[in-house]
């Protein structure tokens, strides 16, 4: 039997978690051969409701599930971690701005990327799904001076999945069908979901579903879909989201197909002559647990100003919170 790898989720006690705590436990992130260790994060009156989870965690009797530790301190549910999922944030409360919230969120980020910092391997992949995913990700960046940018990344992925699940019922065919799909920017309204890549069982999408689908139907649904859950569920997204997150890390952790790729907000190196430094999604391909922003791609003006657009809200989030960086 392997060593087990430890795996760090905060926001444990909540939605995301209470479908993604289970699926890491059954061993769908590393394999059925892999045990795992978790490390449950969460703040102190959310603790109770925590226990209530790790109740139904030891109820399953998971073979791979070693050790479960719950706790409100930062340091201790980092320490030696592998893997982190960072799903806790602070949700927009009643008459609370924009600005307020990002303000909350930075200074979360800002304590677990200083945890993650000084107790953390070395190695640790690090996935922010608290919004505003991206900038959270800077956040915590700037707060890890002796990790490297490259341990972290913003999820994007879900709006990637949905994309492709949208592409797929357009055209009649399986997602597996579906290829090259891109999530470019934020993940907020303003994310640019683009098919001009994008094949659909090995031809290009364009040529198969048309430009008016694609723009007046196709982007609205992927930037509102969210929005959307919300309104139907009364609830965001939560099981697609630990799916998304679970597809993320293990695309990152194992590498992605041949001949594919994903969406991972990531920080820019100039790519695509968006600004360096800020946390922007990329398609991306990964081998040996080393991520690539994919070059070369051919983009049109439509294109460039879609993802100009949710660029300069990049660079606005971030102005928001200067201080804190
Ligand atoms: P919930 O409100 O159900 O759970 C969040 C949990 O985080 C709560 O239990 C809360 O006590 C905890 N928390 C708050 N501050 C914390 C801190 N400092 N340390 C540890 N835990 C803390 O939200 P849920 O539906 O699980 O969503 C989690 C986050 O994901 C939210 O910010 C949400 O907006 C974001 N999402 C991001 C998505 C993405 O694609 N990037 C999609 C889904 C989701 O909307």
């Amino acid at each position: 039997m392997k060593n087990p790898v430890d795996i760090a989720v905060t926001g444990a006690a909540g939605q995301i978690s209470y479908s993604l705590l289970f699926r890491l436990a059954s061993g769908e992130l590393l394999g059925a051969d892999q045990p795992i260790n978790l490390h449950l994060l969460e703040i102190t009156p959310a603790l109770p409701a925590l226990d209530g989870v790790v109740m139904e965690l030891h109820d399953c009797a998971y073979p791979l599930l070693h050790r479960v530790t719950v706790t409100d301190n930062a340091k201790q549910a980092f320490n030696n971690v592998d893997f982190a999922f960072l799903l806790g944030a602070r949700p927009r409360g009643p008459g609370m701005e924009r600005k307020d919230l990002l303000q909350c969120n930075a200074e979360i980020f800002a304590v677990q990327g200083k945890a993650l910092n000084e107790v953390a391997s070395r190695n640790v992949k690090v996935l922010i799904t608290g919004n505003p995913a991206n900038t959270n990700t800077l956040i915590a960046i700037r707060n890890a001076p002796d990790l490297s940018g490259e341990n972290f990344a913003a999820m994007t992925m879900l709006d990637h999945n949905r994309s492709i699940a949208q592409l797929a019922e357009k055209s009649g065919v399986q997602t597996t069908e579906i290829k090259n799909v891109i999530i470019w920017g934020n993940h907020s309204s303003t994310q640019y979901p683009d098919i001009h890549h994008a094949k659909i069982k090995g031809q290009d999408a364009l040529s198969l579903v048309d430009n008016d689908w694609f723009v007046n139907y196709f982007i609205p649904t992927v930037q509102q879909r969210g929005a959307n859950v919300i309104k139907a569920r009364g609830l965001s997204s939560a099981a697609s989201a630990a799916n998304a997150a679970i597809k993320q890390m293990r695309a990152w952790a194992l590498g992605t197909e041949e001949g594919d790729w994903v969406s991972m907000g990531v920080v820019s190196d100039g790519s695509y002559g968006i600004e360096k430094g800020l946390v922007y999604s990329y398609p991306i391909t990964s081998m040996d647990g080393k991520v690539s922003i994919v070059q070369g791609l051919k983009i049109n003006q439509f294109s460039k100003e879609r993802m100009k657009l949710t660029e300069t809200e990049l660079k606005e989030e971030r102005d928001a919170i200067k201080h804190l960086l």
